[in-house]
Formats: structure tokens, C-alpha cells, sequence
């Protein structure tokens, strides 16, 4: 077995502790990348505590997936050593997410990764497309994330977006109900189509038009402030408003099934003292995101 970095750290734990089946890297199909990055968030900080608490949350989940009859754990599920950050600098920072994003998609693996803040997006946005053509970037998120350089750095978690598109070939975001006046007039000007969490229930066949926004590639990020806040308190930026899980379910199951997702993120979780049930919608959705992707090759054996 040979990981992509060597950073001599101790795994934090297997997503979904100890299963029946485990796996080893090099016959994993899903790779879940710890990221606990914290460095530019503006308001409250804690994202780094984000992996490993969804990793001990994932060790309470039930296998069986009711919703589709399945138990995907057994595609190979291979959960790496947090990764670390001997870095002054922002850019060497991206530069070595980018690496190790590289590498496990070379290989083959289908990335899950915590976060962290959501400056972690774009070096695997770059990694991702420089795989798979045409990728578009599907975004769950409260804020449009589309400033071109933010508190001094164009890699703060607020340009996130904008930092996305330099990479892929366009950019579907929903949830939106948070931006600047600058990233309003920017709007028009860039490769992007953007669900307002204020109108974009108006049309009942709104996930369809998200579908239809997307090429075949999708790469989905979600920043967890785009849920509703009643059931997403535990991030530091959060926005009235906002997804229910149903919608949320409904919307990755529609578009996992229409087109190809290569991978995905969660960030800007801001684990909460005494309130667990955040971080455990974190875990259910990274297992009902697999699920959907790989349930039907498990139900195939
Ligand atoms: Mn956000």
C-alpha cells in the first residue's frame, strides 16, 4: 500500500468506524481526504475540529439505506491520515491540496473531502478538471463566494467561486442568498448560473433546471451554511434561509443520476459543543452522496 503523501500522522479514524467490510488504499474506490483547514474564516472559526468530528459522527451510522435498498459500504471506503499544513503561505498551501488531489484522482479514486474552510475547493476543482473535461462545479452553498480577492488574498473561503472558475468550465450555485454588490455587477461576466434561495422554488421543476445547467462532469461542493440554519447552526457564517435536507437529497439524487459526479466536498462545518446533530447530518449526507453514486454497482455483485 502506497498513500500519496507521507506525512508520518495517525489516521483520525475510518469513515464509518469499523465496518464489516474494510478496505486498503489501493483497492478503495471512495477516498475520504480530512482537510482541516482554518486559516482565512471571517467570522467564527472551528472548521478545523470539521473532519475529524464527522469522522467519529460516521462511526454511529447505520449501513442499511433505506431509501434505496442498499448498503454501499462494501465499495471500498478508504479514509486517510489528516493532512497537514507546514506551510507561511496560502499558495504553498493550494499548491499541496492540488498535489494530493492529483493523485488520488489519477489513481482512480472517487474523492470525499472534509473540510475545513471552503478555500479548499479550488485545488481539487483544478485537479478534477485536469481529468475530466468540460467539468462543471454544482455549489450548495448560503454565499455566492465570487470575490476576486478578499482580506487581502484572492484564496480566501469568500472567493471560493470565483477561484473555481479559473479551473472549470462553468459553475451552478443554489442556495445563493448572500453577496456583495461587487459580485452582483461581476455576475453577468462570468460562467455562472445561480439558484437565489429566494425565487428559485417558484419553478416546481427547479432541480431540473440545475440538472440541465450541468455538463456531463460534475464536481459538487457543499459549504453546509447552505442549509437552513435550524438544522445547520454549526458554521461560522450562517444565513437565514436556505436548504432543506429533503431538498437537498432530492436535488443530488436527481443530478448523480442524470450526469457523472467525480467527486465531491463538504466544508465549513464549525463543529458545536453539546449539539451533534450537524455533524452527523454531515456524515448521513457523505454516506447518502455514496449511496446514490455507488449504490447501484453494490446492488449489481
Ligand atoms: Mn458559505
Amino acid at each position: 500500500m502506497s498513500l500519496p503523501f507521507d506525512y508520518d500522522r495517525v489516521a483520525v479514524g475510518e469513515f464509518g468506524g469499523t465496518t464489516p467490510t474494510t478496505t486498503d488504499f489501493d483497492h478503495a474506490r471512495v477516498v475520504v481526504l480530512p482537510i482541516p483547514l482554518d486559516r482565512t474564516t471571517s467570522y467564527v472559526p472551528g472548521t478545523r475540529n470539521g473532519p475529524h468530528e464527522i469522522l467519529v459522527a460516521s462511526s454511529h451510522l447505520e449501513l442499511w439505506d433505506e431509501e434505496t435498498g442498499t448498503d454501499v459500504h462494501s465499495i471500498g471506503i478508504y479514509t486517510m491520515p489528516e493532512m497537514d499544513f507546514p506551510f507561511e503561505s496560502m499558495d504553498q498551501i493550494v499548491a499541496e491540496i492540488q498535489r494530493i488531489a492529483s493523485e488520488l484522482i489519477e489513481r482512480g479514486k472517487f474523492p470525499i473531502v472534509l473540510g475545513g474552510e471552503h478555500s479548499i475547493t479550488p485545488p481539487i476543482v483544478a485537479a478534477a478538471a485536469a481529468k475530466h473535461p468540460n467539468l462543471s462545479v454544482l455549489q450548495l452553498d448560503a454565499h455566492a463566494d465570487l470575490r476576486a480577492s478578499y482580506m487581502g488574498t484572492p484564496h480566501n473561503h469568500a472567493c471560493a467561486m470565483r477561484r473555481v472558475l479559473d479551473h472549470a468550465a462553468s459553475a451552478t450555485q443554489v442556495g445563493i442568498r448572500s453577496l456583495s454588490v461587487e459580485e452582483a455587477a461581476d455576475i453577468p461576466s462570468l460562467r455562472t448560473t445561480i439558484f437565489y434561495d429566494w425565487n428559485m422554488r417558484k419553478d416546481p421543476d427547479w432541480m431540473e433546471r440545475v440538472v440541465a445547467s450541468l455538463n456531463e462532469n460534475v464536481y459538487v461542493t457543499i459549504d453546509v451554511d447552505g442549509f437552513d440554519p435550524s438544522i445547520m447552526p454549526a458554521t461560522g457564517t450562517p444565513e437565514p434561509g436556505g436548504l432543506s435536507w429533503h431538498e437537498a437529497l432530492a436535488l443530488l439524487r436527481k443530478v448523480i443520476e442524470a450526469r457523472t459526479v467525480v467527486g465531491c466536498d463538504i466544508v465549513e462545518l464549525s463543529p458545536a459543543p453539546g449539539n451533534v446533530a450537524p455533524t452527523f447530518l454531515c456524515a448521513k449526507l457523505i454516506y447518502k452522496i455514496l449511496t446514490y453514486r455507488f449504490g447501484r454497482d453494490v446492488r449489481g455483485r
